[in-house]
């Protein structure tokens, strides 16, 4: 099977990890990037040794020569991009938040399916050994049923001198990372029925919020906890780790800093490590992310040259979206949010 060939727009912060991966993906190569930022152009091309350069997608994708797109801007571009892709038959990769709205990311996935395309979103996160290994213990049976869940993601870390924007925009921490430990709430306990929310602003340098305490009613008939906080000053910081509790009916999982991997069932109780790699071009302690691109990627990759829907598909990514656009309405209303009426 001969290698598949990608171009990718927009060379910022994260798309630097991105372009690593790739290196080291079987299967895939990018042959093209793509920035308005001529300074962002020339750093990552002389970095990666990539000589199609372009200021302008359209001009990029008009040349043609690739086989996918990885869209890697941030969320203002991610309808137009998705949707040039799709005029151009090429499958596409978007970054998180898939968009600004519900109803803009539905449009994207019609335009996709429209055009037989493949869509994935970037949502990485489901992708962390540690998030997997807690899947694979569940699904193992060892701890029952599930019918409880937290998923808490609680630190001080400064995210926002290498991502500038995040204290800019009216909303914050929902959207940039509880994005993410919502769509593992999914994944791990399934979609969601229902949902409540309350948000706080916690640091005055930043316009959005930076808590926020969510809690999921899953279609299962599970009860979970997500909670986020980008205000909490703690003895070690956990930067970028997801912590997990689940309670089943024949036992529990905890998942705890250190990523220390506690399971207690019938048989007794047994404790792993379930670290990630430290890949020779990562550091931490980004490190968890940064092992987690590369196996979305990957997962890309295999799913495009052999067929099948990404685990993370622009109609997956509709659920934790629409759980994205509930949370703020939650926490305005101090009402609960019917999900299943938004899809
Ligand atoms: P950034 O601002 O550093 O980089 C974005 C780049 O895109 C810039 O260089 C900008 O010039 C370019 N760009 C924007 N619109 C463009 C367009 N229409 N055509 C060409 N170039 C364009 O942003 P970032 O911090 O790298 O974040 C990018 C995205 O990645 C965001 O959506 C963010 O939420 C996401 N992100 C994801 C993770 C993760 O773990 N999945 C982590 C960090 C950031
Ligand atoms: O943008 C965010 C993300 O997706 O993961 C962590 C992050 O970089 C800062 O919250």
């Amino acid at each position: 099977m001969a290698e598949l060939k990608g171009a990718l727009i927009g060379c910022g912060f994260f798309a630097i990890n991105q372009m690593h991966a790739w290196q080291d993906v079987e299967g895939a190569r990018i042959v093209a990037i793509c920035d308005r930022d001529p300074e962002r152009l020339k750093l990552v091309g002389d970095q990666f040794g990539i000589e199609r350069r372009y200021a302008d997608a359209a001009a990029m994708f008009a040349d043609g020569g690739f086989d996918f797109v990885d869209i890697a801007t941030t969320v203002a571009s991610h309808r137009a991009l998705v949707e040039m892709a799709a005029s151009h038959r090429i499958p596409a990769i978007c970054q998180k938040p898939f968009a600004k709205t519900l109803s803009d990311a539905k449009a994207m996935v019609a335009a996709c399916a429209t055009a037989g395309v493949p869509l994935m979103v970037h949502e990485n996160f489901r992708w962390q050994t540690p998030i997997q290994a807690v899947k694979t213990v569940l699904q193992s049976g060892a701890i029952g049923e599930p019918f409880w869940g937290r998923f808490s993601f609680r630190s001080g870390y400064d995210v926002f001198s290498g991502q500038p924007y995040l204290a800019e925009g009216e909303r914050f921490i929902i959207e940039d990372l509880g994005i993410h430990t919502l769509d593992i709430a999914r994944f791990i306990l399934g979609d969601v029925a229902s949902l409540t929310a309350r948000t706080k602003r916690v640091n005055p340098k930043i316009k959005g919020e930076d808590v926020a305490t969510i809690l999921l009613d899953h279609e299962s008939g599970a009860t979970s906890i997500v909670d986020v906080s980008y205000a909490s000053k703690l003895a070690t910081e956990p930067f970028p780790e997801t912590l997990i509790e689940l309670d089943g009916t024949k036992g529990s999982i905890r998942l705890s800093q250190g990523y220390r991997l506690e399971v207690s069932g019938p048989d007794g109780v047994t404790i792993s490590d379930a670290s990630p790699q430290l890949l020779s071009w990562a550091s931490r302690p980004w490190h968890n992310i940064q092992e987690s691109v590369l196996a979305i990627q990957q997962h890309w990759t295999d799913r495009l040259a052999n067929g099948g829907e990404t685990s993370t598909s622009g109609a997956d990514n509709l659920k934790t979206l629409a759980l994205v656009e509930a949370a703020y309405e939650s926490a305005a209303s101090l009402r609960s949010v019917d999900i299943g009426a938004m899809l």
